[in-house]
Protein backbone atom coordinates (compact mmCIF):
# COMPACT_ATOMS: atom_id res chain seq x y z
CA UNK A 1 0.00 0.00 0.00
CA UNK A 2 2.45 2.18 0.92
CA UNK A 3 4.49 1.35 -2.45
CA UNK A 4 1.60 2.64 -4.41
CA UNK A 5 1.15 5.63 -2.47
CA UNK A 6 5.31 6.23 -2.73
CA UNK A 7 4.55 5.79 -6.51
CA UNK A 8 1.60 7.51 -7.08
CA UNK A 9 3.13 10.80 -4.74
CA UNK A 10 6.37 9.96 -7.41
CA UNK A 11 3.98 10.42 -10.05
CA UNK A 12 2.21 13.60 -9.12
CA UNK A 13 5.64 15.39 -8.85
CA UNK A 14 6.87 14.23 -11.94
CA UNK A 15 4.11 15.52 -13.28
CA UNK A 16 3.66 18.99 -11.46
CA UNK A 17 7.43 19.22 -12.65
CA UNK A 18 6.01 18.80 -16.35
CA UNK A 19 3.51 21.22 -15.67
CA UNK A 20 5.47 23.99 -14.39
CA UNK A 21 7.95 23.24 -17.07
CA UNK A 22 5.29 23.30 -19.73
CA UNK A 23 4.06 26.39 -18.25
CA UNK A 24 7.05 27.92 -18.61
CA UNK A 25 8.26 27.19 -22.00
CA UNK A 26 4.46 28.49 -23.19
CA UNK A 27 5.31 31.70 -21.47
CA UNK A 28 8.94 32.03 -22.76
CA UNK A 29 7.29 31.17 -26.07
CA UNK A 30 4.62 33.86 -26.08
CA UNK A 31 7.14 36.22 -24.63
CA UNK A 32 9.13 35.92 -27.55
CA UNK A 33 5.85 36.07 -30.01
CA UNK A 34 5.09 39.16 -28.32
CA UNK A 35 8.71 40.55 -29.10
CA UNK A 36 8.04 39.37 -32.46
CA UNK A 37 4.82 41.54 -33.17
CA UNK A 38 6.17 44.24 -31.99
CA UNK A 39 9.28 43.75 -34.43
CA UNK A 40 6.84 43.19 -37.23
CA UNK A 41 4.80 46.27 -36.41
CA UNK A 42 7.61 48.11 -36.57
CA UNK A 43 8.03 50.25 -39.50
CA UNK A 44 10.45 48.28 -42.19
CA UNK A 45 14.29 49.61 -42.26
CA UNK A 46 14.82 50.47 -45.57
CA UNK A 47 18.97 50.37 -46.42
CA UNK A 48 20.35 53.74 -46.38
CA UNK A 49 21.08 55.29 -50.23
CA UNK A 50 24.75 55.91 -50.59
CA UNK A 51 23.95 59.73 -51.33
CA UNK A 52 22.52 60.19 -47.35
CA UNK A 53 25.54 58.40 -45.96
CA UNK A 54 28.45 60.39 -44.71
CA UNK A 55 30.26 61.18 -47.56
CA UNK A 56 34.54 60.43 -48.09
CA UNK A 57 35.19 64.00 -46.41
CA UNK A 58 33.23 63.32 -42.84
CA UNK A 59 30.09 65.61 -43.54
CA UNK A 60 26.70 63.82 -42.97
CA UNK A 61 24.11 64.17 -46.15
CA UNK A 62 21.16 66.24 -44.76
CA UNK A 63 18.02 64.54 -43.58
CA UNK A 64 17.01 61.65 -41.63
CA UNK A 65 17.95 58.21 -41.93
CA UNK A 66 15.32 55.46 -42.32
CA UNK A 67 15.96 54.46 -38.80
CA UNK A 68 15.91 58.19 -37.33
CA UNK A 69 12.39 58.71 -39.14
CA UNK A 70 11.19 55.72 -37.57
CA UNK A 71 12.48 56.88 -34.45
CA UNK A 72 10.42 59.62 -34.57
CA UNK A 73 7.25 58.27 -35.75
CA UNK A 74 7.31 56.27 -32.81
CA UNK A 75 8.44 58.03 -30.08
CA UNK A 76 6.33 61.02 -31.69
CA UNK A 77 9.75 63.10 -31.44
CA UNK A 78 9.82 67.24 -31.25
CA UNK A 79 10.51 68.72 -34.83
CA UNK A 80 14.45 69.51 -34.72
CA UNK A 81 16.07 69.84 -37.78
CA UNK A 82 19.03 67.51 -38.00
CA UNK A 83 21.75 69.52 -37.80
CA UNK A 84 20.41 70.71 -34.35
CA UNK A 85 19.99 67.64 -32.79
CA UNK A 86 23.47 66.43 -31.46
CA UNK A 87 26.38 67.74 -29.32
CA UNK A 88 27.99 70.42 -31.16
CA UNK A 89 29.84 72.02 -28.40
CA UNK A 90 31.77 69.86 -26.30
CA UNK A 91 35.29 68.99 -28.56
CA UNK A 92 37.20 66.91 -27.15
CA UNK A 93 36.52 63.59 -25.27
CA UNK A 94 38.80 64.81 -22.49
CA UNK A 95 36.62 67.33 -21.76
CA UNK A 96 33.50 65.46 -22.17
CA UNK A 97 34.86 63.02 -19.72
CA UNK A 98 35.39 65.74 -17.12
CA UNK A 99 32.27 67.29 -17.58
CA UNK A 100 30.47 63.86 -16.66
CA UNK A 101 32.34 63.38 -13.29
CA UNK A 102 31.74 66.89 -12.56
CA UNK A 103 27.98 66.58 -13.28
CA UNK A 104 28.11 63.53 -11.30
CA UNK A 105 29.80 65.08 -8.35
CA UNK A 106 27.42 68.15 -8.46
CA UNK A 107 24.10 66.21 -8.40
CA UNK A 108 25.60 63.58 -5.56
CA UNK A 109 25.11 60.70 -8.02
CA UNK A 110 28.70 59.34 -8.23
CA UNK A 111 27.97 56.13 -8.61
CA UNK A 112 29.26 53.43 -11.59
CA UNK A 113 26.13 52.92 -14.46
CA UNK A 114 26.27 49.40 -14.77
CA UNK A 115 27.43 48.14 -11.07
CA UNK A 116 25.74 50.75 -8.93
CA UNK A 117 28.60 50.90 -7.11
CA UNK A 118 29.26 54.43 -5.44
CA UNK A 119 33.08 55.39 -5.98
CA UNK A 120 34.63 58.17 -4.61
CA UNK A 121 37.95 60.14 -5.72
CA UNK A 122 37.28 57.90 -9.02
CA UNK A 123 37.65 55.01 -7.21
CA UNK A 124 34.68 52.36 -6.65
CA UNK A 125 34.10 51.51 -3.47
CA UNK A 126 33.05 47.28 -3.98
CA UNK A 127 31.77 46.96 -0.28
CA UNK A 128 28.83 49.08 -1.61
CA UNK A 129 27.96 46.95 -4.58
CA UNK A 130 29.25 43.58 -3.76
CA UNK A 131 31.24 44.13 -6.70
CA UNK A 132 33.87 40.78 -7.06
CA UNK A 133 36.99 41.68 -9.13
CA UNK A 134 36.15 39.08 -11.78
CA UNK A 135 40.03 39.36 -12.91
CA UNK A 136 41.69 42.77 -13.66
CA UNK A 137 42.64 43.90 -10.37
CA UNK A 138 44.22 47.32 -11.69
CA UNK A 139 41.23 48.13 -13.98
CA UNK A 140 38.64 47.24 -11.37
CA UNK A 141 39.91 49.45 -8.85
CA UNK A 142 39.41 52.95 -11.14
CA UNK A 143 36.22 53.89 -12.77
CA UNK A 144 36.72 55.05 -16.45
CA UNK A 145 34.14 56.96 -18.71
CA UNK A 146 32.07 54.45 -20.81
CA UNK A 147 30.69 54.79 -24.05
CA UNK A 148 27.22 52.95 -24.06
CA UNK A 149 27.22 52.59 -27.71
CA UNK A 150 30.35 51.72 -28.56
CA UNK A 151 32.77 54.63 -30.36
CA UNK A 152 33.60 51.88 -33.05
CA UNK A 153 29.35 51.22 -33.98
CA UNK A 154 29.59 55.28 -35.73
CA UNK A 155 33.57 55.32 -35.81
CA UNK A 156 33.36 52.98 -38.73
CA UNK A 157 31.28 55.48 -41.08
CA UNK A 158 34.16 57.07 -41.06
CA UNK A 159 36.42 56.73 -43.71
CA UNK A 160 39.42 58.32 -41.55
CA UNK A 161 38.72 54.83 -39.39
CA UNK A 162 38.39 52.33 -41.77
CA UNK A 163 40.97 53.83 -44.32
CA UNK A 164 43.16 56.77 -42.74
CA UNK A 165 43.66 60.05 -43.54
CA UNK A 166 46.89 61.82 -45.40
CA UNK A 167 47.28 63.77 -41.76
CA UNK A 168 47.33 60.41 -40.54
CA UNK A 169 50.70 59.71 -39.95
CA UNK A 170 53.26 59.83 -37.67
CA UNK A 171 57.31 59.29 -37.41
CA UNK A 172 56.34 58.25 -41.59
CA UNK A 173 54.08 55.55 -40.13
CA UNK A 174 50.01 55.66 -40.89
CA UNK A 175 47.53 55.16 -38.74
CA UNK A 176 43.79 54.81 -38.70
CA UNK A 177 41.04 53.66 -36.77
CA UNK A 178 39.70 55.77 -33.63
CA UNK A 179 43.22 57.66 -33.28
CA UNK A 180 42.95 58.75 -36.54
CA UNK A 181 39.35 60.01 -36.56
CA UNK A 182 39.83 61.80 -33.03
CA UNK A 183 42.70 63.59 -35.41
CA UNK A 184 41.17 64.24 -38.35
CA UNK A 185 37.25 64.38 -38.24
CA UNK A 186 35.90 67.00 -36.22
CA UNK A 187 32.36 65.50 -36.71
CA UNK A 188 33.65 62.50 -35.03
CA UNK A 189 35.16 64.07 -32.15
CA UNK A 190 31.92 65.25 -31.36
CA UNK A 191 30.11 62.07 -31.70
CA UNK A 192 32.67 60.62 -29.25
CA UNK A 193 32.27 63.38 -26.92
CA UNK A 194 28.37 63.62 -26.81
CA UNK A 195 27.76 63.67 -23.14
CA UNK A 196 24.52 61.81 -23.33
CA UNK A 197 26.27 58.43 -24.08
CA UNK A 198 29.17 58.59 -21.33
CA UNK A 199 28.35 56.78 -18.07
CA UNK A 200 31.32 56.52 -15.64
CA UNK A 201 31.78 52.75 -15.17
CA UNK A 202 33.93 50.04 -13.59
CA UNK A 203 36.78 50.34 -15.42
CA UNK A 204 37.14 46.36 -15.56
CA UNK A 205 33.21 45.87 -17.18
CA UNK A 206 34.31 48.48 -19.31
CA UNK A 207 37.71 46.78 -20.31
CA UNK A 208 35.72 43.83 -20.67
CA UNK A 209 32.71 44.57 -22.12
CA UNK A 210 34.61 46.46 -25.03
CA UNK A 211 32.89 47.21 -28.44
CA UNK A 212 30.40 44.12 -27.73
CA UNK A 213 26.50 44.91 -28.12
CA UNK A 214 23.54 44.44 -26.03
CA UNK A 215 21.37 41.73 -25.58
CA UNK A 216 20.05 38.90 -23.46
CA UNK A 217 21.86 35.81 -22.07
CA UNK A 218 20.59 32.85 -21.05
CA UNK A 219 21.64 32.36 -17.10
CA UNK A 220 23.40 34.06 -14.59
CA UNK A 221 26.68 33.83 -14.34
CA UNK A 222 27.25 36.76 -11.89
CA UNK A 223 31.47 37.31 -12.55
CA UNK A 224 31.26 40.54 -10.68
CA UNK A 225 30.23 39.40 -7.71
CA UNK A 226 26.48 41.25 -6.54
CA UNK A 227 26.55 43.02 -10.06
CA UNK A 228 23.90 41.36 -12.15
CA UNK A 229 26.05 41.96 -15.83
CA UNK A 230 26.85 39.41 -18.11
CA UNK A 231 29.46 39.33 -20.86
CA UNK A 232 29.80 35.93 -22.88
CA UNK A 233 29.51 35.40 -26.85
CA UNK A 234 30.75 38.81 -27.94
CA UNK A 235 27.44 40.29 -25.95
CA UNK A 236 26.11 41.98 -22.87
CA UNK A 237 23.57 41.58 -20.74
CA UNK A 238 22.81 44.54 -18.45
CA UNK A 239 21.11 44.70 -15.39
CA UNK A 240 17.09 44.91 -15.44
CA UNK A 241 17.48 48.33 -13.95
CA UNK A 242 19.14 50.53 -16.66
CA UNK A 243 18.17 48.48 -19.59
CA UNK A 244 15.89 51.41 -20.34
CA UNK A 245 18.38 53.74 -19.73
CA UNK A 246 20.55 52.23 -22.74
CA UNK A 247 17.76 52.09 -25.03
CA UNK A 248 17.36 55.49 -24.76
CA UNK A 249 20.99 56.16 -25.44
CA UNK A 250 20.69 53.98 -28.37
CA UNK A 251 17.69 55.56 -30.00
CA UNK A 252 19.00 58.85 -28.92
CA UNK A 253 22.14 58.61 -30.68
CA UNK A 254 20.58 57.12 -34.14
CA UNK A 255 18.25 59.96 -33.74
CA UNK A 256 21.03 62.85 -33.29
CA UNK A 257 23.16 61.61 -35.80
CA UNK A 258 21.30 59.99 -38.97
CA UNK A 259 23.33 57.99 -41.60
CA UNK A 260 26.04 57.52 -39.15
CA UNK A 261 23.99 54.78 -36.94
CA UNK A 262 21.09 52.69 -38.24
CA UNK A 263 19.22 50.17 -35.72
CA UNK A 264 17.92 46.89 -37.10
CA UNK A 265 14.89 45.62 -36.77
CA UNK A 266 15.83 43.47 -33.99
CA UNK A 267 17.48 46.07 -32.13
CA UNK A 268 14.45 48.49 -32.60
CA UNK A 269 12.52 46.05 -31.05
CA UNK A 270 14.78 45.06 -28.17
CA UNK A 271 15.11 48.46 -27.18
CA UNK A 272 11.33 49.13 -27.51
CA UNK A 273 10.58 46.36 -25.29
CA UNK A 274 13.37 47.89 -22.58
CA UNK A 275 11.96 51.32 -22.91
CA UNK A 276 8.94 50.24 -21.79
CA UNK A 277 10.09 47.59 -19.25
CA UNK A 278 12.34 50.16 -17.54
CA UNK A 279 10.87 53.93 -17.92
CA UNK A 280 12.59 57.17 -17.12
CA UNK A 281 13.45 57.60 -13.73
CA UNK A 282 13.56 60.59 -11.40
CA UNK A 283 17.88 60.25 -11.47
CA UNK A 284 17.81 59.56 -14.83
CA UNK A 285 15.91 62.82 -15.91
CA UNK A 286 18.16 65.15 -13.72
CA UNK A 287 21.01 63.86 -14.94
CA UNK A 288 19.62 64.84 -18.56
CA UNK A 289 18.83 67.96 -17.87
CA UNK A 290 21.82 68.89 -16.42
CA UNK A 291 24.07 67.59 -19.54
CA UNK A 292 21.33 69.46 -21.74
CA UNK A 293 22.34 72.62 -19.91
CA UNK A 294 26.06 71.97 -20.60
CA UNK A 295 25.80 70.65 -24.12
CA UNK A 296 22.96 72.46 -25.06
CA UNK A 297 20.77 70.92 -27.02
CA UNK A 298 18.25 67.98 -25.05
CA UNK A 299 17.48 64.17 -24.98
CA UNK A 300 14.15 64.07 -26.22
CA UNK A 301 13.81 60.60 -25.15
CA UNK A 302 14.43 61.17 -21.51
CA UNK A 303 13.20 65.01 -21.48
CA UNK A 304 9.41 65.55 -22.08
CA UNK A 305 8.37 62.12 -21.81
CA1 LIG B 1 21.70 39.10 -15.84
CA1 LIG C 1 16.48 52.86 -15.23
Amino acid sequence: MLGVAVAIFGVNAVNNALKKAGQQAEKQTRMQEELQREADALPPIIPIPDDEKGSEDGTVGEGESATSQAIIKRWNLPDIPVSERGNRKVESFRTAKNIIYDTHKDLKMETTFYCGCTYKKRKPVFSSCGYKVRKRKTRAGRTEIEHVMPASRFGHTFSEWTEGHPSCERKGREYKGRSCAEDASPEFVLMESDLFNLQPSVGEVNGDRLDYEWGELKGEAREYGDCDMEIRDQLAEPPSNIRGDIARVYLYMAWAYPGRIELSEKELAMYTAWDKSDPVSKDELRRAEELSREQGNIQPLIIGR
